[in-house]
C-alpha cells in the first residue's frame, strides 16, 4: 500500500514538471499482471487542476471547432450502446439521431461484471460499451474490442494527451479505449440526516469509518446506509481500509476484508448501483457510491424542494479513482457508426455536457474551457492536488483473484 500511494504521489511531483512528456516506464515498470492506474490518473488531476482551479486560462486548448461527424457507410443507420445509468447528458443521443439519422439503441447496465459477463459470452449485440478499470485493461488484453480507426475520429486531438499517453499503459498505443469520464468511489452523505442520527457523536476524521466502523453504522442505520453492489466496488475500499492492498489478489486479504465487513452487514439496507433516488429522497444517508452520482443527488434533492444538505466526502485515507472507456466491440456490426459516435462524443461542447450535467470530470481538453465555474470549482468532482495526492488508484485483479474477491463479497452479502 505504501508504495502503491506514494509512487503516486512521486508521479504527481514529478509531473507538475512535465505533464505532458511522461516517460512512465521509467517511474514505474508497468505490469500486465498487477496493473497499477497511478500512472495515468494523475496527469488528468493535474490538468483539470492546473486548467482549472488555478485558472490558467491560457493553457486551455481554445475550444475546437467540431469536425463533422464522418458520413457513415453503406452500414444500415442503427447503433447499439452499452453504457452505465445515469452517465449521458440529456439530449446527446436525440442531437446524434438527428444530425446523422443513426437511430441509437440505448442500454444500461450496473457493474463491470455484468459488463464482463456479455462480453465473455460473445455476440453482445452492442456496438459500443464503456468498461471501467477494473475490467478493461484485461477485456483489451483478451481480445474483446477491435481497434479504433482514428482516420474516423476527427476530433481525437481534443483529449488530454497526458491523459492518453496514461491510457497506453492499460492500452498499448491507444489502439481501443477513448474516456468516457472518470470519477472516484467514495462515501456520500446526508449530512443533515447523519449528524441527527449521530448525535453527539462528532463526525469521523476519516469518512470510510462512517459505513464501515460498528460505531457509525450502528447509528446510522436509522437513516439508511447503502452500498454499491458488486466485488470489485466495494471490497477495494474495504480492503484500503483494513490497510491491505486494495487491488490484493490474495484470498487471505478478501476474507479479512469480508470479515470487517460482516461486523456491519446488518446495518446496511440497500445495495445498489442505482442509488441516486436513494440518497435525493432521502433513503439512504450514508453510502458507498460514485463522486458524481453523490453529486447528481444533491442537485435532485436541491431540485426536488429538499433542504438536506448531500455530500461527497473526501475521505482522509482517499477514494478509489476509476476512468471509464469507450470501446468498439469485436463483433459489432456497426462499426462505422460506432466511430461517428464516438467523434460525435468527442466534441468540445459533448465532453463538456458531461461534467456539466453528470457531475464527472471529463478527458476532453478542449472542454475544459466550456465548464461551469461551480462544476469546474467543485472539489469533489475537479479534484484538488491534495487530494489528488490521497487518492487510490485503479488496479488490475487477475481471474483468480477476482474469483475469490467475488466468493467473499457474496459471503457477506449473504451474511455469512
Ligand atoms: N452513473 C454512472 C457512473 C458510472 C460509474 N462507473 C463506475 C466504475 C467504477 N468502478
Amino acid at each position: 500500500m505504501p508504495g502503491r500511494q506514494l509512487g503516486w504521489i512521486d508521479f504527481y511531483n514529478f509531473s507538475l514538471n512535465a505533464p505532458l512528456v511522461l516517460d512512465f516506464s521509467s517511474i514505474h515498470p508497468f505490469s500486465s499482471e498487477i496493473f497499477i492506474m497511478n500512472k495515468f490518473v494523475l496527469p488528468f488531476a493535474l490538468t483539470a487542476l492546473a486548467l482549472l482551479a488555478c485558472g490558467k486560462k491560457e493553457e486551455v486548448a481554445a475550444p475546437a471547432a467540431s469536425a463533422p461527424v464522418a458520413a457513415a457507410t453503406s452500414e444500415e443507420k442503427v447503433l447499439n450502446i452499452y453504457n452505465w445509468p445515469d452517465y449521458i447528458p440529456e439530449g446527446m443521443i436525440a442531437a446524434f439521431e438527428k444530425e446523422t439519422g443513426i437511430k441509437v439503441n440505448y442500454d444500461t447496465f450496473e457493474t463491470n461484471e455484468a459488463l464482463n459477463a456479455k462480453l465473455v459470452a460473445g455476440n453482445t449485440g452492442y456496438d459500443i460499451v464503456v468498461p471501467g478499470t477494473a475490467f478493461s485493461p484485461a477485456q483489451v488484453e483478451a481480445g474483446f474490442f477491435q481497434p479504433l480507426d482514428r482516420a474516423k475520429l476527427k476530433n481525437y486531438g481534443n483529449l488530454d494527451e497526458a491523459i492518453m499517453q496514461a491510457l497506453g499503459k492499460a492500452d498499448p498505443g491507444n489502439k481501443h479505449l477513448v474516456p468516457w469520464a472518470w470519477g472516484f468511489t467514495t462515501v456520500g452523505i446526508n449530512r443533515t440526516k447523519v449528524e441527527k442520527a449521530l448525535g453527539k457523536m462528532p463526525m469521523p476524521e476519516n469518512a470510510w469509518d462512517l459505513v464501515f466502523k460498528p460505531e457509525y453504522t450502528s447509528k446510522l442505520k436509522s437513516c439508511g446506509i447503502a452500498y454499491l453492489d458488486s466485488p470489485t466496488e466495494i471490497m477495494p475500499p474495504a480492503l484500503h481500509y483494513i490497510g491491505k492492498d486494495a487491488y490484493s489478489n490474495d484470498p487471505a486479504d478478501h476474507k479479512a476484508a469480508a470479515d470487517m465487513l460482516g461486523k456491519v452487514r446488518k446495518d446496511i439496507r440497500i445495495f445498489s448501483s442505482t442509488m441516486i433516488d436513494d440518497v435525493a429522497g432521502g433513503k439512504a444517508c450514508a453510502v458507498v457510491g460514485w463522486s458524481g452520482d453523490i453529486n447528481i443527488a444533491a442537485g435532485r434533492a436541491k431540485d426536488n424542494g429538499s433542504k438536506d444538505v448531500i455530500e461527497a466526502l473526501l475521505p482522509s485515507t482517499g477514494g478509489m479513482i476509476f476512468f471509464d472507456s469507450m470501446a468498439i466491440t469485436k463483433d459489432a456490426k456497426h462499426p462505422a457508426n460506432a466511430h461517428a459516435f464516438i467523434d460525435f462524443y468527442l466534441r468540445a461542447e459533448s465532453g463538456a455536457a458531461v461534467s456539466n450535467e453528470m457531475s464527472y470530470p471529463t478527458a476532453n481538453k478542449a472542454a475544459l474551457a466550456q465548464i461551469k465555474p461551480e462544476v469546474s470549482g467543485n472539489k469533489t468532482i475537479f479534484i484538488d492536488a491534495a487530494t489528488a495526492a490521497k487518492m487510490v488508484p485503479p488496479g488490475k485483479f487477475t481471474n483468480e483473484g477476482r474469483e475469490a474477491m467475488a466468493n467473499a463479497y457474496t459471503a457477506f452479502k449473504k451474511g455469512k
